[in-house]
């Protein structure tokens, strides 16, 4: 998918590093879209406030400033939050409304193995595609009381509308792929009406009106999402594109992420008609936050895939070669990859091989 980018004269792009080693990580990102500013019109970049640090300091996790910014920019990036797991009064996630504010609807996760060896098939090679506004992350529960004890609900909101436009980027993306293979991931044996809603509206994408014969070469498998988790750890390399509800999609990108090593390489994209957010997967890692030591090539990947979904393929292609040539070889790693090397070992690593 691209917006234009033949159109653009500029690409104003805003930084959100947010918490913890974001701070680290997003200053990576940056320099490796300078790094191939050439294949870019003029690249500004927009620095943005949000997440708990400016919580504490400003009473609001997303200060009305940076989402009227994010409205000029072309796109952004977004780091890592430090959302705490106990209810504080005036706080919410900043990554979860900004997803709302924006519309971004689509959150894309290639899970790709890193190969010791740059030549074979990677043993994993896939997308998850989620869809980021329903489900049960509408966030509708009610606890109530009851002659028996509590009892807690909660709404399930599936919408034929946000099925088929999840549905028209994941046909989008195995489209692109070799094998244009795509699993809709379900449970519609036991959730018939919401989860036969989201697989209905995604199998009748390629009969839409304009679509015109575009997704006849793409495969639609199907697979309850139980045994769907079950395959992808037994047998990984099945799967191309996997196309999910909220829920469902959160959990199995997490889980396709722990089959390749560390949640340090693993890039995002949040996607919209029209706007891109990239985003690592990882968290904000107080542990290692403040050290040097965090992995830069999530961060990295992210801008890599942002500037891909914008049409700059060129652009993304030498940022990913340079990160897979830096990778494969297993010798400038940070710690979480079996290295020694800190972050900005790794980046300098990375922009000397875009430079070369
Ligand atoms: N880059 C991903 C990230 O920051 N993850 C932490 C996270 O999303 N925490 C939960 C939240 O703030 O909603």
């Amino acid at each position: 998918r691209s917006m234009a980018t033949s159109a653009r004269k500029s690409l104003t792009i805003g930084l959100i590093p947010a918490d913890g080693i974001g701070l680290e990580v997003i200053p990576a990102a940056r320099k490796a879209i300078l790094a191939v500013q050439s294949e870019l019109p003029a690249v500004k970049f927009i620095d943005l406030l949000a997440g708990w640090n400016t919580f504490t300091r400003t009473g609001t996790a997303l200060p009305f400033e940076t989402v009227q910014a994010l409205k000029e920019c072309d796109c952004a990036l977004f780091g890592s939050v430090s959302s705490p797991s106990r209810k504080v009064a005036g706080y919410s996630s900043p990554i979860v409304a900004l997803r709302k504010e924006l519309d971004l609807y689509a959150n894309i996760r290639p899970v790709i193995s890193v190969s010791a060896d740059s030549a074979s098939t990677p043993a994993v090679d896939l997308i998850v595609v989620r869809e980021n506004t329903e489900c049960l992350y509408v966030k509708d529960e009610k606890l109530i009381r009851t002659d028996t004890g509590k009892e807690a609900r909660a709404t399930r909101l599936i919408t034929e509308r946000a099925s088929t436009r999840i549905g028209k980027i994941a046909f989008e993306l195995a489209k692109a792929r070799p094998r244009k293979l795509l699993t809709i991931i379900h449970k519609s044996n036991v959730l018939s009406v919401t989860d036969g809603l989201f697989r209905e509206s995604v199998r009748a994408v390629p009969t839409l009106p304009g679509i015109d014969g575009k997704f006849d070469d793409v495969t639609i498998e199907e697979q309850l999402v139980d045994s769907a988790v079950y395959r992808l750890f037994r047998e990984p390399q099945i799967y191309d594109v996997m196309v999910a509800p909220n829920l469902y999609g959160d959990i199995i990108s997490d889980a396709a992420a722990a089959l390749v090593g560390s949640l340090g390489v693993i890039p995002s994209i949040n996607a919209g008609d029209n706007f891109v957010m990239g985003e690592p997967v990882h968290g904000s890692a107080p542990d290692i936050a403040g050290k040097g030591i965090a992995n830069p090539v999530a961060s990295i990947r992210s801008a890599a895939l942002m500037l891909r979904h914008l049409g700059y393929t060129s652009a993304a292609d030498k940022i990913d070669k340079a990160v897979n040539d830096t990778l494969a070889p297993a010798k400038v790693l940070t710690a979480d990859l079996g290295g020694s090397h800190s972050t900005i070992q790794v980046t300098d690593h990375i922009l000397g091989l875009i430079q070369q």
